[in-house]
């Protein structure tokens, strides 16, 4: 059928009419078109201890150290006693060599090595060790951006972290792939703590949120937006956070982020939906999920027309509300496939119900990296589940009459890794934008 319409309406070499030729188009296509990585943990070489990297770091992941209690027979207290070697040789017998490294971070870690040239089936964890302790950390930076096929990246920068702020402190020169994302859950989430630090800052804040704390809280974030040069502002909340109660929290969204976003022309990103400390003894492993309320997100959107919201849910349940959301609000830019959400069962139904609802106009994916060597396996992994999305929707395409272009094609994708997330950002970077224009 398809083939009868190519031939009857159109010599059009460019035209994609077979759904092989298609799909592998849309394959290569994806695989080439360089991301911007939205949202990771990830800090550049410059900020020394920060910049995690190499096996022990990749084995002692969060991720796995969940997945290793449900295997090992170790209790919370003894396991945290063990150096970060000892743990890290814990997790690789417990999933790697006794169990079958089955789920998406272990398998993610098979990924990431056998893209380095290390056989995936060795069980000596020392001879891994050998290849990234040889790593130069610049260097070995640029590599991994490569074969991820990562353009930049963005941190998530907490000015309120003394181990950070020492480092911007310094003023270094900024770091061309790695961006900043001013990360506000502190001030958001436990006002009363951030009010001490901000007030031991030299800022005169207080617990009660007077008019003078309103001021000098935005003073403070003016300080860190001139200090990091964020490409936007950011914040985790929880499942029950709602935009109607009068707390602490939404007169600090209402009386000082919403106005610094505007004046900065930053956008205000919301990552909605977690439950931390669900299980404290696991420590970073120990955060859960709870459905959000959307309807908080619509009511800021609606109420604040001038700034671009980028928003991510945690639950799965949530998506679907999200899609419709940013039909009503063009100043809402859904992104990612958050943490629990990060696997490719759900990557794909997510990705699908998007381009059902949204086209093109939605970030796919973040890897929400905090070992830089992830970057390979999170984007290896995410590229294949939103390759085979996209060409379902090509040849549904096809399959109406209207052919489709490789050209259009790489528009399509560079919109997704890239372009829609640089029309949300203040004018672009230079960097960004240099690399844009090839
Ligand atoms: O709050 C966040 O940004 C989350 O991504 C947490 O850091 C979480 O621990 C995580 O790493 N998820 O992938
Ligand atoms: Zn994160």
């Amino acid at each position: 059928m398809i083939n009868n319409i190519a031939v009857k309406r159109n010599g059009n070499p460019a035209y994609l009419t077979e759904r092989a030729a298609l799909r592998r188009c849309v394959e290569e296509v994806v695989d080439q078109t360089p991301v911007i990585d939205i949202h990771t943990h990830l800090y550049a070489p410059e900020f020394e201890g920060l910049n995690l990297y190499g096996i022990d770091e990749l084995l002692t992941y969060h991720y796995l150290v969940a997945e290793m209690f449900r295997y090992a027979d170790v209790r919370p207290e003894q396991f945290w006693s063990l150096t970060k070697k000892e743990r890290a040789a814990l997790v690789w017998r417990t999933l790697f060599v006794e169990n079958t490294p089955l789920s998406e971070a272990s398998i993610g870690v098979l990924t990431v090595l056998n893209a380095l040239g290390i056989d995936p089936n060795t069980t000596d964890l020392e001879e891994i060790r050998r290849f990234f302790e040889a790593q130069e950390p610049v260097a070995h930076v640029g590599r991994i951006f490569e074969i991820a096929g990562v353009g930049d990246v963005v941190m998530t920068n907490d000015p309120l972290d003394p181990q950070e702020t020492k480092i911007w402190d310094r003023q270094l020169p900024p770091n061309s792939r790695f961006h900043a994302a001013l990360r506000m859950d502190r001030i958001l989430n436990d006002w009363a703590a951030a009010a001490r630090a901000i007030s031991e800052a030299g800022f005169a804040v207080d617990p009660e949120l007077s008019a003078e704390s309103i001021c000098e809280t935005r003073r403070f974030l003016d300080r860190w937006i001139a200090k990091m040069k964020p490409l936007y502002m950011a914040v985790s909340l929880p499942d029950d956070f709602g935009y109607f109660a009068d707390d602490a929290r939404n007169r600090l969204i209402r009386e000082v982020v919403l106005p610094t976003a505007a004046e900065h022309g930053l956008p205000f990103a919301l990552m909605v939906g977690v439950r931390r400390g669900v299980n404290p003894a696991l420590r970073a492993a120990g955060d859960g999920v709870g459905r959000a309320d959307v309807k908080s997100l619509e009511k800021l959107c609606a109420e604040n027309p001038g700034v671009r919201f980028l928003a991510t849910f945690l639950a799965r349940e949530n998506q679907h509300e999200l899609c419709v959301s940013a039909r009503k609000f063009s100043n809402l830019m859904p992104f990612g496939c958050w943490w629990f959400l990060n696997n490719p069962s759900i990557v794909g139904e997510i990705t699908r119900e998007r381009i059902e609802l949204l086209g093109t106009s939605f970030i796919p994916q973040h890897s929400d990296a905090r070992v830089l060597e992830q970057l390979i396996y999170k984007w290896r992994h995410s590229r294949r589940i939103i390759a085979e999305a996209l060409a379902e929707n090509y040849e549904k395409l096809l399959g109406s009459g209207r052919f489709v272009t490789k050209k259009e094609i790489e528009r399509d994708v560079a919109q997704l890794f890239a372009g829609n997330f640089q029309k949300c950002i203040k004018p672009l970077t230079n960097e960004i934008a240099a690399e844009n224009n090839g």
